[in-house]
């Protein structure tokens, strides 16, 4: 074996947590490299370095709700005094709006690879699959060849799901709509995920035309008072939800239109055309080129991601699998990140500390956003019994929205706290403008096992929306009005 091509580590998949695990082990000291392969989506849409953070998902998906959100500012900007033109209309250019996002995500893919670079990780654009335990084949467009390595880390990340129904491969997935070449247009998005919502919510913050159909429940998994909170107010700024439908089939309607046909609610079968169809229903691993026989590498049969342990370690020893194809584990880039990063250091730096998956915090990028940190009420009272937990919450209007008038009807904060001492705070909830900003400094307090008591003895920061959390005093089992007053 030539020595150039035996690393300590090689990791397959160059996203948020094989580019954190790879840098992190280099500068510990060992030698390694990565392999980063897009497989071009069925519309032939493919990208560069980064995974799916960077370039299909949480950076152009934010960037969108952003231009969503300078639209709703222009909205209220007459109410603050600008002396918009008469006619308030101001139409949107989607492809000043794409090429910038695809812009910064140009820049961001080359920013990745001078890290690799100047960290000496050999960088491989290429497909990687087993030939045996630590022993892969790196397949580029031109040639193949093998390297070595003493342990392997695969993190290869999810693709989305496309329907099992005649004509599915009509509709795009979000691996194509950031870099669409002509505005969606009228668009029907399927699925109650967040990606459903959030794509669905940006399209029609920049003024399209959307229906959004949801099979069940919106965000299976998050609280349902706040999921329900945030379809309401889609609803109202004019979404169209269709709720318990599910799509039957996709036919060409001309025109480069797609007529989709679902069953509805009450049985009956419905039709509509649209320019653009997004499935987003879900997102699975495709783990088949990876040939992981070959490496005795086992999958949970029923959603076919890795089985690991504490350590993330794979059915072979020298084999690990973090970020979202390893098993039971929160489907986040800090989660990807921090675990890749941990590995690396008790691979090569002598640490033991293993990754900590409570308390995870996250926002839904909403019209609406909905930011938590730890459990749902639903799964409080399910753990803890109702006995055990006490549910403080209020409806609260944030400053910004009373000059222009903009109604504040789902804007909601909720904490859940034990009843017994010393009171920890097991799940805050907020639901209003700037989520993720507001949440991420509490999801630090829980981390530290805030009490109710810390949090109420806080001193608010006024005037926001995050002091509506520090001045939560209401309890749902008190049955008074949480509704704002004053
Ligand atoms: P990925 O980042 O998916 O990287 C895997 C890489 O491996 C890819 O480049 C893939 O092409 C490559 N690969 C696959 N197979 C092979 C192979 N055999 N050989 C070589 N390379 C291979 N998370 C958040 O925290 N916040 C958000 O706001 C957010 N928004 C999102 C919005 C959308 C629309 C989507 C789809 C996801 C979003 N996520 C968000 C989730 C986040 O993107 C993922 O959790 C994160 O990217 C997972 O990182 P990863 O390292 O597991 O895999
Ligand atoms: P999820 O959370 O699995 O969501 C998939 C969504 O798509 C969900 O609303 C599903 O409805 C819906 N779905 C699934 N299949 C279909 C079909 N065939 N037709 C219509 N609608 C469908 O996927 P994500 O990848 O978005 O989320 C991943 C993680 O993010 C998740 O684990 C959470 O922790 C957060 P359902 O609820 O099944 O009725």
């Amino acid at each position: 074996i030539d020595t150039n091509s035996n690393y300590d580590l090689v990791v397959i998949g160059g996203g948020s947590g094989g580019l954190a695990c790879s840098k992190e082990a280099a500068d510990q000291g060992a030698r390694v490299a990565v392999l980063d392969w897009v497989a071009p989506t069925p519309h032939g849409q493919s990208w560069g370095l980064g995974g799916t953070c960077v370039n299909v998902g949480c950076i152009p998906k934010k960037l969108m709700h952003q231009a969503a959100l300078v639209g709703n500012h222009l909205a209220d900007a007459a109410a603050y005094g600008w002396q918009l033109p008469k006619d308030h209309h101001v139409p949107h250019d989607w492809n000043t709006l794409k090429n910038a996002v695809q812009d910064t995500i140009k820049a961001s893919n080359w920013v990745y690879r001078v890290q690799l670079n100047s960290k000496k990780v050999d960088y491989f654009n290429a497909l990687g699959s087993f030939l045996d335990s630590n022993t892969i084949k790196v397949t580029d467009k031109k040639s193949e060849k093998t390297i070595t390595a003493k342990y392997v880390v695969l993190s290869t990340g999810l693709r989305p799901t496309y329907p099992n129904i005649p004509g599915a491969e009509l509709g795009l997935t979000s691996d194509d709509l950031f870099s669409l070449k002509k505005s969606p247009g009228r668009t029907l998005v399927v699925g109650g995920s967040y990606v459903g919502l959030e794509c669905a919510g940006f399209l029609k913050g920049l003024g399209l035309p959307v229906d959004l159909m949801i099979r069940s429940i919106p965000l299976r998994g998050f609280d349902q008072q706040c999921a329900n909170l945030i379809t309401d107010h889609m609803s109202g700024e004019g979404m169209n939800i269709l709720w318990r439908c599910s799509p039957l089939e996709v036919v060409e309607a001309g025109n480069d239109q797609k007529k989709v046909t679902w069953l509805s609610d009450d049985g009956k079968k419905e039709s509509q055309v649209y320019d653009t169809v997004l499935w987003a229903i879900g997102r699975q691993p495709r783990l088949q080129p990876l040939n992981l026989q070959a490496a005795n590498v086992q999958l949970n049969q029923k959603n076919g991601k890795v089985i690991v342990d504490d350590e993330e370690r794979s059915s072979n020893p020298s084999v690990f699998a973090i970020g979202d194809i390893a098993q039971g584990r929160p489907e986040l880039t800090p989660v990807a990140i921090s675990t890749g990063q941990l590995l690396a250091r008790r691979l090569f730096a002598k640490s033991s500390r293993l990754m900590n998956y409570d308390m995870i915090p996250t926002t839904v990028f909403t019209p609406l956003e909905y930011g938590c940190v730890g459990l749902s009420e639903e799964a409080a009272l399910k753990k803890f019994g109702e006995d055990e937990c006490e549910v403080y919450h209020a409806f609260y209007g944030p400053y910004e929205y009373t000059i222009p008038h903009r109604s504040s009807e789902q804007c909601y904060t909720k904490i859940i706290a034990l009843r017994d001492d010393p009171k920890t705070v097991i799940g805050i909830h907020f639901v209003g403008p700037n989520a993720g900003e507001v949440t991420q400094g509490f999801a630090a307090a829980m981390t530290c096992n805030i009490t109710i008591d810390q949090l109420q003895s806080t001193v608010a920061i006024h005037p926001t929306s995050a002091e509506e959390i520090i001045k939560l005093r209401i309890t749902k089992r008190s049955g008074l009005d949480p509704r704002a007053v004053g």
